[in-house]
């Protein structure tokens, strides 16, 4: 059987991620592709308990904790869901992945993106995405959509403007540096230009 695809979405809070993953998996299913749809931090019961602590804006977390929970959480997912899923042909469209921990930990909270990559290459033991597609939208912008579903804002859309400003340049250099991997798309275009970007990016896995 031929092993699925991992496919990431990554971007700043409110960039889209979650509606353009949820269109994509629409229009991949319509297409015969077997696909399930997962998040990080969480998708299986141990990271959904660990997102809770870790975005829970009452409890002070260090930034290594910090590092080291989000790492954590990704081991339990790849285990018990990626790897099983991968070897049995299905493709996972993922919200988050190790590009998250690069650019969020990695450079929002100043820990180097080569420390943060070496926790998260023992983390997944070397698991790697397909394809990424990068949601790239300004910070300011990302927040004002999160503030506008009226949830409050956790530990770490409360950050500042510098912190997701860091973060944002992180994803840039990323994506500067793998461009085969990672494929940037507008996030200010509207949700069906969107998809269509994103199936373009996919189109040679397809
Ligand atoms: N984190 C995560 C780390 O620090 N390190 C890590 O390693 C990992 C894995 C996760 C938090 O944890 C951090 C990053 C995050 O701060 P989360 O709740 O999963 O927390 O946060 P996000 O992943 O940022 O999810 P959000 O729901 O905030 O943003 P999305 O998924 O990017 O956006 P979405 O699709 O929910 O849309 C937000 C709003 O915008 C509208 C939607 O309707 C919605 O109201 N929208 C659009 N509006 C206009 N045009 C479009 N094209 C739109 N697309 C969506």
């Amino acid at each position: 059987m031929e092993r699925g695809r991992l496919i990431t979405i990554e971007g700043l809070d409110g960039a889209g991620k979650t509606t353009l993953a949820t269109a994509l998996s629409d229009a991949l299913t319509a297409r015969a592709v077997d696909v399930r749809q997962l998040r990080e931090p969480g998708g299986v019961q141990t990271a959904e308990r660990i997102r809770e602590l870790v975005k829970d804006p009452a409890l002070q977390v260090g930034a290594r904790a910090e590092a080291l929970l989000y790492a954590a959480a990704r081991a339990q997912l790849v285990e018990e869901a990626l790897e099983p899923l991968l070897s049995g042909g299905v493709w996972v469209l993922l919200d988050r992945f190790v590009d998250s921990s690069l650019a969020y930990q990695g450079a929002g909270r100043s820990l180097g993106i080569e420390a943060v990559r070496r926790l998260n290459e023992f983390a997944t033991g070397g698991l790697r995405a397909d394809r990424t597609l990068l949601l790239e939208i300004d910070p300011a912008r990302g927040r004002a959509r999160s503030r506008a579903r009226r949830d409050p804002l956790d530990r770490i859309e409360a950050e500042g403007e510098s912190f997701h400003a860091r973060v944002a340049s992180a994803y840039a250099e990323l994506a500067h540096a793998d461009t085969q991997r990672i494929r940037r798309i507008d996030a200010t275009q509207a949700p069906e230009h969107m998809l269509a970007a994103a199936l373009a990016a996919l189109g040679d896995l397809l």
